[in-house]
């Protein structure tokens, strides 16, 4: 099957930004080729696909400040994303009481020929937030396919489509053409795992399962937080599971939500301590979204002088210690803890838990602050167990 697998080759953005933005240019945002062949080295599984834009700016003072709200925009959303309240809200702020590190196998879920070939969906995405970054976990370990829309930070013009205006957005569009949207990292892992683990296969019915709860905010901006409710909760209909399965689940589902409430907020503070590490992150993060080079630069400069300022006060919020590293040491080594001897929290697979944990890591991997983690605590050969089992599909059907 790896072999008719489409996958992202080149970094089809050769135009510079300026000539993207000049009053010529029809297709903005160009995104890459499609190849054929799967490398085990990469990372996803999946293709990129193009989006139109028409023109946005046609004068060149555009782009300057483009530029500047991309590299700022950048910033926010990520900040955003990890609770520090420019209009939004972030849930699961809950520390989970230590695990008991249950000796029992996850039971086995699969997803079969009949269920993979109803499934055609598109994540709309960006490429280094930690919530896409673990549905792209969870749908490679499985060996789904998928179409990638890389998501422009700022504008946002890919997800006029949809209400809710955050990423990760899956939508599934069936044979007829109707289409299904699943906002919500948490939610979109529960409702393909309900309908993979399941008899039932109406999608659209497994997210009424999941409903959207707004209130608002009562921040000085205002705006309204969108959550969803039993978003951790994998719906199996019928009774039956042994008390063991049912000690697994409570496990698993204790630790996605420390996933979302705890190890989320602790990566910013890390990765933008310092302004020499903000401007790692900011080019990372610039280099793994395909900017182009105008726009590498500004993210690079801009937006890591208002990450590593935005992070003193995820910091603060989320009470880190003061040294930032010690609270993402003391984090991995709860994990580990909870993994106890086995193999993966889901024994010898990895179970949600183990995904979520993985892929919310994977985000910066790579930057000093991952290096220390590893350097520092027992996590390395869980992180690379997982990695490899994401990476080869290991819970595809063929293996
Ligand atoms: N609870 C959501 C959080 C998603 C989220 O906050 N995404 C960020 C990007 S990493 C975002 O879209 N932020 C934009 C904004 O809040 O305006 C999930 O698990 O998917």
């Amino acid at each position: 099957m790896a072999g008719s697998l489409n996958r992202l080759t080149t970094l089809g953005t050769k135009k510079t930004l300026l000539q993207l933005f000049s009053a010529n240019s029809r297709n903005l945002f160009l995104k890459a080729p499609i190849g054929q062949n799967f490398s085990p080295n990469y990372r996803s599984y999946y293709t990129f696909v193009t989006i139109k834009r028409s023109k946005l700016f046609s004068r060149r003072i555009g782009t300057f400040v483009a530029l500047i709200c991309t590299a700022g925009g950048t910033g926010i959303s990520y900040a955003n994303t990890l609770g520090f309240g420019f209009g939004t809200g972030s849930s699961a702020d809950q520390h989970p009481p230590k695990a008991e590190g249950v000796n029992v196998e996850s039971a086995k879920r699969v997803l079969t020929y009949e269920d993979a070939s109803q499934l055609r969906l598109t994540l709309y995405q960006y490429q280094v937030c930690p919530f896409c970054c673990k549905v792209r976990s969870f749908l490679d370990f499985y060996g789904v396919k998928y179409d990638i829309v890389e998501v422009d930070p700022v504008m946002r013009r890919e997800l006029k489509f949809s209400e809710y205006r955050k990423v990760p957005i899956l939508v599934q569009k069936d044979s007829k053409g109707n289409e299904i949207q699943m906002n919500d990292s948490s939610v979109i892992i529960s409702a393909l795992t309900t309908f993979m683990s399941t008899d039932q296969k109406d999608l659209q019915l497994i997210t009424t399962y999941y409903p959207k709860v707004t209130t608002e905010s009562k921040s000085f901006w205002g705006r309204k937080t969108v959550e969803y409710m039993n978003r951790y909760n994998i719906m199996l209909g019928k009774p039956g599971r042994s008390k063991a399965e049912n000690v697994h689940c409570r496990e698993e589902k204790k630790w996605r939500e420390w996933v979302d409430g705890v190890l989320v907020h602790y990566i910013p503070p890390n990765i933008y301590r310092t302004p020499t590490e903000a401007v790692q992150a900011f080019d990372y993060i610039s280099e793994m979204s395909h900017y182009g080079s105008v726009k590498k630069l500004f993210s690079k400069y801009f937006g890591a002088a208002g990450m590593y300022f935005v992070s003193k006060g995820l910091k603060k919020k989320y009470e880190l210690k003061d040294d930032v590293r010690q609270s993402l040491y003391d984090a991995s080594r709860e994990w580990m803890a909870a993994v106890g001897e086995r193999e993966f929290m889901g024994g010898s697979q990895p179970n949600l838990a183990d995904l979520a944990v993985y892929g919310v890591l994977s985000s910066f991997e790579g930057l000093d602050a991952f290096n220390d983690m590893v350097r520092e605590t027992t996590i390395g050969p869980w992180y690379q167990r997982t990695k490899q089992a994401v990476i080869s599909h290991k819970g595809s059907m063929n293996n």
